[in-house]
C-alpha cells in the first residue's frame, strides 16, 4: 500500500530548475524563428520564469548560462529574482562558442587555450559566489572529427588537469556537475561522451564533483534508467538536464517523446532516495516552435506526472513479487502505477498549494502572454543562434 499523504507531501516538496535560455528565441542551426514578447534580458527571462513558478508551484529555481546570461551586477540579478519568489540556480559554462575553441577548450593542445577555457570556468564560479548558486555544470563540446586528429589519453589528461584546478576553486558549499554527450559537435571522439568517462574524473575529483544525466544525450535504446540507479548507488548522481529526443540531441519537452522512460528513471530516483537536496532536477529545453511559456509549465507538469506514478509504485508488493521470482506480478505492479491517471491527484496538490488546478489555463486566463507581446519589442536569442 502506497501512503497517498507522504506521496502528495513530496510532490508538493517538488523542485524542477527551469533554464533562462528555454525563454529566449531558439531554433536549429537551420533557422531560429523569432516569437513576439520574448525577453530582452537575464531580468525578463526571469520575469517569465517568475509565471512558470506561480502557476506550477514547483519551479523555484533558474539556471543561467554564461555568458548568454552576462550581467554587470549578479547580485543584483539574484535579488530580482528573490523579489520573484525564485532563486538562481545552476550556472552553466559556455566553452563553445569562442572562434579560440574550435579544436577544442580544456582538451586543446595548446596551453593559452586551455588557460583561456579555465579561466571561464573560474570566472563561472565566481559568478557563482555572487548569485549563491550551488552548481557549476559543465558541458564540453571538446572532441575530434578524424581518426589522428588529437591524442585521445593526452586530450584526458588535460581535461584531468583543468578539472582539478576548478574543482580546487570552489567553496565548501559548492559543486560541479559534470555532464556527458555521446556525440555532436564532435563526430568520431568526444571527450566526455558517456557516463563511465564523467564518472572516472569526478571520482579522481572528489566529493563536490558529480555526474549530470542529460535525457537528450544518449545512444537510441540506452538504459537510461540503469545509469539513474547506478550513479545514484555510489552517491555521484548530481542532477538532471531534463528534454526528449527522438533523434538527437532534439531538447525537446521531457515526457513528450517516451514519458514511460522517464517514469522509469524517476522510480530509480525514487528507489535509490533520489528526492533529495543531492539531485538537482533541471530542465534543458528550447522551444522553437511552440509557445515558450506554456511549452515550460508543461514540461514541468510532465515531470511531476512522472514523479506521481513513480511514487504511487506499491513497493512492497514489487520486492515481494521480486523476491518469488513472479516476473509478471512484479511487471504488473509496476505497470499499474504507469497507469494510473494521476492527473486528478495533481490537480488536488495544487489546490491544496494554493495554486489553480489548472496551470496552463490559469496561465492563459492571466494576460502575460499578451502584456509581454505588447511591452517587449526585439527580444533575445536563447544563445545557440547567436
Ligand atoms: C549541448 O548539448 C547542451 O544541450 C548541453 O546539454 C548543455 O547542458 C546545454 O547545451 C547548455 O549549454
Ligand atoms: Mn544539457
Ligand atoms: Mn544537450
Amino acid at each position: 500500500m502506497t501512503d497517498l499523504a507522504a506521496v502528495k507531501a513530496a510532490l508538493k516538496n517538488q523542485a524542477v530548475e527551469t533554464p533562462s535560455w528555454a525563454y529566449g528565441n531558439s531554433g536549429t542551426r537551420f533557422k531560429v524563428f523569432a516569437q513576439q514578447g520574448v525577453p530582452r534580458s537575464p531580468w525578463e527571462k526571469l520575469d517569465d520564469a517568475a509565471q512558470v513558478h506561480a502557476f506550477t508551484g514547483v519551479a523555484p529555481t533558474v539556471a543561467l548560462h554564461i555568458p548568454w546570461d552576462k550581467v554587470e551586477d549578479y547580485a543584483a540579478l539574484a535579488k530580482h529574482a528573490e523579489e520573484r519568489g525564485l532563486k538562481l540556480g545552476a550556472i552553466n559554462s559556455n566553452t563553445f562558442q569562442d572562434d579560440d575553441f574550435k579544436l577544442g577548450s580544456v582538451c586543446h593542445a595548446d596551453a593559452a587555450v586551455r588557460r583561456k577555457a579555465v579561466a571561464h570556468l573560474l570566472e563561472c564560479v565566481d559568478i557563482m559566489d555572487a548569485t549563491g548558486s550551488r552548481d557549476l555544470k559543465l558541458w564540453f563540446a571538446d572532441g575530434t572529427n578524424y581518426p589522428g586528429q588529437d591524442d585521445i589519453v593526452a586530450r584526458q589528461e588535460r581535461l584531468g588537469e583543468a578539472l582539478a584546478e576548478v574543482y580546487a576553486r570552489l567553496g565548501d558549499e559548492q559543486r560541479m556537475l559534470l555532464e556527458y554527450k555521446f556525440f555532436e559537435p564532435a563526430f568520431y571522439t568526444t571527450d566526455v561522451p558517456d557516463w563511465g568517462t564523467a564518472y572516472a574524473h569526478c571520482l579522481k575529483l572528489g566529493p563536490k564533483a558529480r555526474v549530470v544525466v542529460d535525457t537528450g544525450h544518449h545512444a537510441p535504446g540506452t538504459n537510461i534508467e540503469f545509469i539513474v540507479a547506478l550513479l545514484l548507488r555510489e552517491g555521484k548522481l548530481g542532477g538532471f538536464d531534463f528534454n526528449s529526443r527522438f533523434y538527437a540531441d532534439d531538447d525537446l519537452m521531457v515526457g513528450a517523446a517516451d514519458p514511460f522512460q522517464l517514469f522509469r528513471i524517476m522510480y530509480e530516483v525514487s528507489r535509490g532516495g533520489g528526492f533529495s537536496a543531492d539531485v538537482a532536477f533541471m530542465l534543458d529545453q528550447c522551444h522553437n516552435l511552440e509557445a515558450k511559456i506554456p511549452a515550460i509549465i508543461r514540461s514541468v507538469m510532465n515531470v511531476q506526472e512522472a514523479t506521481a506514478k513513480a511514487l504511487l509504485v506499491d513497493r512492497e508488493a514489487l520486492g515481494a513479487a521480486q523476491v518469488a521470482g513472479d516476473v509478471l506480478a512484479a511487471n504488473a505492479v509496476l505497470m499499474d502505477a504507469f497507469n494510473t491517471d494521476v492527473r486528478p491527484l495533481l490537480r488536488e496538490v495544487r489546490e491544496e498549494m494554493g495554486l489553480d488546478a489548472d496551470p496552463i489555463a490559469a496561465y492563459a486566463r492571466s494576460g502575460w502572454a499578451e502584456k509581454i507581446v505588447a511591452e517587449r519589442v526585439g527580444g533575445q536569442q536563447a544563445g545557440w543562434g547567436a
